[in-house]
């Protein structure tokens, strides 16, 4: 897939602000400050259509990209982050819980990890909801760069054997050499075909 135009669409917090459209839609979901903006920036190309930042806990509104006039990708509220109040933290899960549940188009999702990290509950909550509701999801592993071919793999091999996957079945990514990116995007081309074979 070739990313010729994307736009910012709109953020919200409720259904009835999400956009109306019904294209196929792409969400990323992950820890704060894992790199969900940056990994959606390297997919895009662009270096702050998606306001990354080094203060984690900072977006809290449910973004919408819209690329190539066809596709939606989606930017949640990332969770898990300990220093922010309790009071955020309760308003976050209802917020993406209702997004997951509600959102009709939504195609599939990307489970971002930092590689470095071993997935906690969270992650196995997202995933097992994920599958009791039969959406497809992507496990990308990021922050690659942050360490050495042979830690690299040792880590992968430790994630995997934690979510149960085979090794070709998460990503490892890095925002800044850009390894991974055609992997996602040909991931994310097979959804869209598979969503368009369903009708
Ligand atoms: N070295 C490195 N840093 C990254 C990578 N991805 C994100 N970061 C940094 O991690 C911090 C959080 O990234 P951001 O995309 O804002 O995370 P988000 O909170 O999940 O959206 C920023 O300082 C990024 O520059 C990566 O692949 N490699
Ligand atoms: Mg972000």
């Amino acid at each position: 897939m070739k990313i010729l135009d994307v736009q910012f669409v709109k953020s919200a917090v409720k259904p009835d602000q999400y956009p109306a459209y019904d294209v196929a839609e792409i969400a990323f979901a992950g820890r704060s400050n894992v790199g969900k903006s940056s990994l959606i920036n390297t997919l895009i190309q662009r270096k702050d259509m998606v306001k990354t930042s080094s203060k984690p806990g900072c977006t809290q509104l449910i973004n919408f990209f819209l690329v190539n006039g066809n596709l939606s990708f989606v930017d949640l509220p990332g969770y898990g982050y300990a220093k922010v109040s309790k009071k955020i933290r309760a308003t976050w899960q209802p917020m993406v819980e209702t997004y997951l549940a509600d959102r009709a188009n939504l195609l599939g999702l990307v489970l971002i990890i930092d590689v470095r990290r071993d997935p906690g509950h969270e992650e196995s909550a997202l995933a097992d909801w994920l599958e009791s509701h039969r959406v497809p999801y992507l496990v990308v592993l990021t922050k690659a760069d942050k360490l050495s071919k042979t830690q690299q793999q040792k880590r992968v091999a430790a994630i995997c054997s934690r979510l149960n996957r085979d090794r070709n079945e998460v990503i490892l990514f890095s925002a800044k050499t850009r390894l991974g990116r055609e992997t996602v995007l040909e991931q994310i081309t097979s959804l869209m075909e598979w969503y368009d074979q369903k009708g």
